[in-house]
């Protein structure tokens, strides 16, 4: 047994909002209840591998600087398994109980696809010993399809036909260990699945191709039995200029031109929701609406800048709509919150991934106990509902069942004269009402 990594750090615990210890959860009691269920099963939180275990703090302007003792900064499969463990030793002490990942965060890539396939099969192993070890079960798991050069020109929508097939190839091999360890889930996120100029562009060929990949996927699923589901996640600019899927209502588009809606749900992150000019309860919204949200990558964006900074998420007028949208569709059944974010670069300690993940659970453990709490109080909705009544009867229910037509309408308002008076939106209030509630 390895010395510990975080030798300093006990097993994170709630000890109450009058609790002055920076290593303690003040909202967060995973096995308190809330409507019912307890907030562990309501929150369902994950972390992110890629940036908790291989983030480094690096910027366009420099190297990284975060300080990570148990990793000796090779590319071997050791390194690797070693950091592979302390995931879970930070996992355990966290109390976070799932993870996600990308092929290439756990294992290095090798020189051949053969290679970097041992390379993932011996990482995996070790995963799926300390799932065992900790009862941490992965969330979903994922494809790098976008860091190795080979994928310049995008990997479903590359214009090499060879770049798709180690795409697929890569696809294939990271659904068989996802399978292998239990994985709730499957993403697809379109790294470079999008184009900088359409000069060069056959748009209509890349997105038939990225239909066929994920096609292709639905089948190979089936093949080897993985029940997990299948997400696609919106993100509308970074890495290329334009990217295919950029935001939820793209997404859904997509895939229900291609015949692949019932396949898939949408894993909404809030910063991408953000970058393309949405807030995330828009991007949530239009997912519910379709019956098609599934997951959420928690994270947030910074106001003054204008790309992806992946911050952890602490504000709770944000959780709390997060929440309010989760709560009304019922809740995650196979997705969860996975924080999709990492420590700034000044925050460089070991201990600092501690403070940013309890940061970010208790934020959202807020965010719950208020959500359903303006539920529970009722206002909000039933202000909803009446500002519609004009639909629960007469001309309204007619139009929605579907017994109008133009004609018929048209002879209403000539008896009438006139549409019936609107009511105020009562914007203000309705903030007012919501601050209430935080
Ligand atoms: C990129 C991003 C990815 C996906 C998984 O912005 O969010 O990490 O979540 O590939
Ligand atoms: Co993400």
């Amino acid at each position: 047994m390895a010395a510990p990594a975080f030798p300093d750090v006990m097993r994170i615990r709630y000890e109450g909002p009058k609790s002055r210890s920076s290593l303690a959860f003040k909202h967060y009691s995973p096995d308190e209840k809330v409507d019912g269920k307890t907030m562990r099963d309501h929150l369902r939180f994950g972390v992110a591998y890629w940036h908790t275990m291989r983030g480094t703090g690096g910027d366009p302007f420099g190297p990284g600087t975060a300080v990570r003792p148990w990793d000796d900064g090779s590319n071997s499969v050791a390194n690797a398994q070693n950091r592979a463990r302390v995931a879970f030793e930070f996992m355990e002490k966290l109390g976070a109980p799932f993870y996600c990942f990308h092929d290439r965060d756990v294992a290095p890539e090798g020189k051949s696809l053969k290679e970097s396939n041992k390379n993932l099969d011996a990482i995996v192993k070790v995963l799926k010993e300390e799932q065992k070890r900790t009862g941490i079960k992965l969330l979903w798991g994922t494809a790098n399809l976008f860091s190795n050069p080979r994928f310049v020109h995008g990997a479903g929508t590359s214009c090499n036909a060879d770049v798709f097939a180690f795409a697929a190839a890569q696809v294939k091999k990271a659904m068989e260990v996802t399978h292998e360890l239990g994985g709730a889930g499957y993403v697809f996120w379109g790294g470079r699945e999008g184009y900088s100029t359409l000069l060069n562009t056959d748009m209509k060929r890349e997105l038939d191709h990225l239909a066929k990949l994920l096609h292709m996927a639905v089948d190979y699923k089936r093949a080897i039995g993985f029940k997990g589901q299948f997400y696609i996640e919106p993100k509308p600019k970074e890495p290329t200029k334009h990217q295919y899927d950029s935001d939820a209502a793209a997404c859904l588009n997509f895939l229900r031109q291609h015949d692949l809606l019932g396949h898939f749900k949408l894993n909404i992150e809030t910063n991408h929701a953000t970058l393309a000019g949405h807030t995330v309860q828009h991007d949530l919204e239009t997912a519910v609406a379709a019956g098609a949200l599934g997951s959420v990558d928690a994270n947030v964006g910074d106001a003054m800048l204008g790309w992806d900074t992946d911050q952890f998420p602490t504000d709770i007028y944000l959780t709390t709509q997060i929440m309010l949208v989760v709560l009304k569709m019922g809740g995650f059944t196979t997705g969860g919150l996975n924080f999709d974010a990492k420590v700034r670069r000044e925050s460089f300690e070991p201990v600092d991934l501690f403070y940013a993940h309890i940061g970010g659970m208790d934020a959202f453990a807020r965010g719950l106990k208020i959500a359903s709490a303006i539920r529970r109080d009722g206002r909000l909705a039933e202000f909803v509902r009446r500002r519609y009544a004009s639909w629960d009867s007469g001309i309204g229910a007619e139009i929605e069942k579907g017994r109008m037509n133009f004609k018929k309408l048209e002879a209403c308002m000539l008896k009438k004269g006139d549409a019936a008076p609107n009511a105020s939106g009562r914007q203000e209030y309705l903030e007012n009402l919501l601050n209430e509630f935080i």
